[in-house]
């Protein structure tokens, strides 16, 4: 039975709504993730049937509003979503991530009336998957320079360009994708699937994300109707913006992967023998667990205190960086480390550790990776940028 650690009683700075969301995401993940992502992952296949199941359980635009088919609750419900689905798998946290900050927010923020009301109840129920197209072959942590391009043909845009590592690419019903127009200005375009001359091959063979589609986006000379550009945004600070959201998510979303490690290694210690006696007694084992927990509990607290300010709008680019990195760190080494504590079982599917450790390599890397979140923190901190 899942113990979910809570040290310094965090539990008591959450409202009822955000306890009885967090019990609800958790009892479907116990009932519809965890009997089925070990095989998923093994199989490297997505379990698209649970698409539908997020859209039903409010895990796609928890804090759009009601309106428009969100749940219209606030940050912090946003980031406890993330941290439970990540307990599961960070595939299926990226599956809403993606959905929620990278898709349905930019529809939200930066599209008209009528975008909002075409594309976000579908997205939130999941009768729409959605993807997000930033990063190119040659341009990932520099999007600044992408090469994807539009030109405006009086009816329509035509768009012309390649977008590479995108979530869900394969099945998206409609991608966000973000290109430069002929000043050379970034936009964002809405490409459905079944335009002419899109196509979005599948990228095999990961290590991680095993349980997570990813793939390309291919535009030659797509043809995307006027009415499908995002009016009220221009400029890098479009997909920027996105990304807060998502980096936020998953500052949340990792400390998942990091109790789930840290319940079964702590239950694990207590149980296995060696030398006559739980491991659990040993100081090299009990140092493990005790650091585990610390990093879980100062996580805890940072995403929390970032969800207050977001619930504010104060929160800055900056300080979701510092979380997401600090967090998706954490998560990783207490992956690593919490598979030793198993000794030669925690290699096999029959515990979590190996499927987080693979899963978070991904994590560490996309949505800014911990090198570039640490230049964003130097720049913040000096006001000297270190990137160019
Ligand atoms: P820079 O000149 O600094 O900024 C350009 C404009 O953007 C503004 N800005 C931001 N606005 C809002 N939020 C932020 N976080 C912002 N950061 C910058 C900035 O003020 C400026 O505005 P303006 O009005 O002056 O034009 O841009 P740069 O070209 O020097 O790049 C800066 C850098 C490196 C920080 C940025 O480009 C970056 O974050 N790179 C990392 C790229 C990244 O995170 N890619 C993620 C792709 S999506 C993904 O990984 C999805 S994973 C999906 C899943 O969960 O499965
Ligand atoms: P690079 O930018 O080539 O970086 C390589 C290395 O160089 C890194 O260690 C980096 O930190 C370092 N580096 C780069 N610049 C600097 C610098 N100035 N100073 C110091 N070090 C530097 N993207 C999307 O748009 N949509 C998605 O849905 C999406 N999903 C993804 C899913 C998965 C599974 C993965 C792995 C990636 C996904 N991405 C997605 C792409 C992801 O955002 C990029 O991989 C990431 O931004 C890094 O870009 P890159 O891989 O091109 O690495």
């Amino acid at each position: 039975m899942y113990k979910p650690p809570d040290y310094l009683l965090v539990d008591e700075l959450l409202s009822e709504e955000h306890k009885i969301i967090r019990s609800a995401v958790r009892d479907w993940v116990d009932r519809s993730v965890k009997p089925i992502i070990e095989n998923a992952a093994q199989n490297h296949e997505f379990p698209i049937h649970l698409i539908k199941e997020m859209g039903s359980i409010g895990a796609f635009g928890p804090y759009i509003p009601q309106k428009y088919g969100g749940a219209g609750m606030d940050q912090v419900a946003y980031g406890i979503i993330m941290t439970e689905l990540e307990r599961g798998d960070s595939a299926i946290r990226s599956a809403a991530s993606v959905q929620s900050s990278l898709v349905m927010y930019p529809i939200y923020a930066f599209g008209d009336e009528a975008q909002r009301m075409k594309y976000l109840p579908k997205l939130a129920s999941g009768e729409w998957v959605g993807a997000f197209g930033l990063t190119e072959p040659n341009h990932g942590s520099d999007p600044g320079s992408m090469l994807t391009r539009f030109e405006d043909k009086g009816d329509h845009y035509l768009l012309n360009g390649s977008k590479m590592w995108i979530t869900n690419s394969p099945i998206a019903d409609v991608s966000v994708v973000w290109a430069k127009d002929e000043t050379g200005v970034v936009r964002g375009l809405l490409v459905e699937k079944g335009m002419a001359g899109l196509s979005a091959p599948e990228t095999k063979n990961k290590w991680s994300l095993r349980a997570s589609l990813t793939g390309e986006l291919v535009f030659d000379n797509v043809q995307v109707p006027k009415d499908n550009l995002l009016p009220n945004v221009k400029g890098l600070k479009g997909p920027l913006k996105c990304l807060n959201s998502a980096r936020y998510g998953i500052a949340w979303g990792a400390i998942g992967a990091a109790m789930d490690c840290y319940d079964v290694a702590l239950r694990y210690a207590m149980e296995r023998k060696q030398f006559d006696k739980p491991i659990a007694s040993f100081q090299l084992q009990q140092k493990k667990l005790a650091e585990f927990l610390t990093e879980i509990t100062k996580a805890q607290l940072l995403a929390w205190r970032v969800g207050m300010l977001r619930n504010e709008n104060r929160a800055t680019p900056a300080q979701i960086s510092m979380a997401k990195r600090n967090n998706v760190n954490m998560a990783l080494q207490i992956a690593r480390e919490s598979r030793q504590i198993l000794g030669a079982m925690g290699i096999t599917g029959d515990f979590p550790m190996m499927r987080h450790m693979m899963n978070l390599e991904s994590v560490i890397t996309y949505e800014g990776t911990h090198d570039i979140h640490l230049l964003i923190t130097g720049f913040d901190v000096t006001g000297i940028s270190a990137f160019g």
